[in-house]
């Protein structure tokens, strides 16, 4: 895959704002799978496409969801959610994307769900954390996380956003509760 190409598809796409933090996802993504042995090629495309669909409007959002085996449940929930699934979509669809632990970790960047992989770890850990991120507390949560298993890392992750969706009333998604439980059960387990 040509991946200036990807990029300069992306430029087009998104709000020049959007498109940076997209770059810096990318470089953190890569990094931090370096750093934990996940393949960093691999985190460079996922971490390229992530937030491919971010956007498009609602409406053609959820036109193509509903190609999507989850459709019925995305449908209920809020519509942030459904940039995540269609971007995944698209890449597979427009670039040829077939590698399933890729697509499975577009998927999965915002609500995360049980049993991630490495490489849906690392990318949900570093849209979270990339340089651009300003939200309080994101300086301790980045210190705290640094150098830790990948595992404790997403744990603290989830964690950080639970906290951000409770303190807005946010409706959570199921996949999103999930993942939660998962890692909250196996931090008690320790
Ligand atoms: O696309 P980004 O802005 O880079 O970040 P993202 O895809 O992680 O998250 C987009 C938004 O979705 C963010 O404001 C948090 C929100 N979100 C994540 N999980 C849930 C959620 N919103 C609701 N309502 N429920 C969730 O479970
Ligand atoms: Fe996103
Ligand atoms: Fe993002």
């Amino acid at each position: 895959m040509d991946l200036q190409q990807v990029k300069n598809d992306l430029e087009q796409r998104l709000p020049k704002a959007r498109y940076e933090h997209v770059l810096r996802v990318t470089d953190t993504a890569k990094k931090l799978a370096e750093e934990v042995g996940v393949s960093v090629e691999k985190a460079e495309i996922a971490g390229l496409f992530h937030d491919y669909a971010k956007f498009m409007d609602k409406d053609e959002l959820l036109e193509l969801l509903k190609r999507d085996e989850e459709y019925e449940l995305y449908a209920q929930y809020h519509a942030e959610l459904w940039h995540a699934p269609v971007g995944a979509m698209l890449a597979k669809e427009r670039y040829g994307v077939e590698d399933h632990d890729i697509l499975q970790a577009i998927r999965f960047h915002t609500t995360g769900r049980a049993e991630m992989s490495e490489l849906e770890k690392v990318i949900y850990i570093a849209d979270l954390i990339e340089p651009g991120r300003k939200f309080p507390g994101i300086e301790e949560l980045r210190q705290r996380i640094d150098g830790e298993p990948l595992e404790d890392q997403m744990t603290e992750c989830i964690q950080h956003t639970f906290k951000f969706l409770v303190q807005r009333y946010a409706v959570i998604f199921p996949h999103s509760f999930d993942c939660y439980n998962e890692h909250v059960r196996r931090r008690k387990e320790q």
